[in-house]
């Protein structure tokens, strides 16, 4: 299993980022109720790709997929060390849609109706996964499940839910919280929570 819980040397921090506190619960947050998600469920990718790419859950799953050992922290405060999840990692799913050069921004769509949004270059990274499975068993519907984002280089939030596609753009878009003035870029270590 790949263990990322020190990327918080990449951000010159200590492994708990800046005002938050440790928790070994998994609270649930979320904007709303858990949504239904559909038994046709799709994952799609689409904007500037080479050909949008539209698969099911089991041809999801035959993508390229690791475990990996990670650090969570929601902007809200709370952060949670040591989660498993395994999932695809974004290269391969940006590798697979083929994904034009001029390229800059991603939004993820969510069955909720959330969105969130990242620079390219801060989401094309192995630790971001598309995730189907914590700690060993299927992702819980509360959790995001089937499918979720999982962002351990950033706040939570980054990290979309019932992830239904991801867009590719070649300007930026914001998506629901940085609409109501979180942080766009959302760094822990900086603690970028507001924009
Ligand atoms: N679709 C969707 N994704 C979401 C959210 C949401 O409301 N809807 N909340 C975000 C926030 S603020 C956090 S902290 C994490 C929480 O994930 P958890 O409920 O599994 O702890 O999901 C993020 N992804
Ligand atoms: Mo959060």
């Amino acid at each position: 299993m790949k263990d990322v819980t020190d990327l918080h040397r990449e951000f010159d921090g200590e492994r708990l980022p800046p005002g938050q506190r440790e928790t070994t619960a998994f609270p649930v947050l979320s904007k709303g109720e858990t949504p239904s998600v559909p038994n046709d469920w799709r994952f799609e990718a689409w904007g500037a790709v080479d050909e949008r790419l539209s698969l099911s859950f089991d041809a999801f799953r035959e993508l390229p997929s690791e475990t990996q050992k990670q650090d969570f922290h929601c902007v809200t405060g709370w952060s949670r060390f040591n989660c498993r999840f395994h999932g695809v990692p974004f290269p391969a799913v940006a590798a697979a849609a083929g994904v034009h050069d001029d390229a800059t921004h991603v939004v993820f769509h969510a069955h909720d109706g959330y969105t969130t949004d990242l620079p390219l270059e801060a989401c094309d990274r192995e630790e971001v996964l598309f995730a189907w499975e914590f700690d060993g068993d299927p992702l819980e519907a509360d959790h995001g499940g089937p499918l979720r984002v999982v962002t351990p280089h950033r706040y939570a939030y980054k990290g979309a839910k019932w992830v239904s596609g991801v867009e590719f753009l070649t300007t930026p878009e914001r998506g629901y919280w940085e609409k109501r003035g979180y942080s766009r870029t959302a760094n822990p270590w900086a603690e970028e929570r507001y924009a």
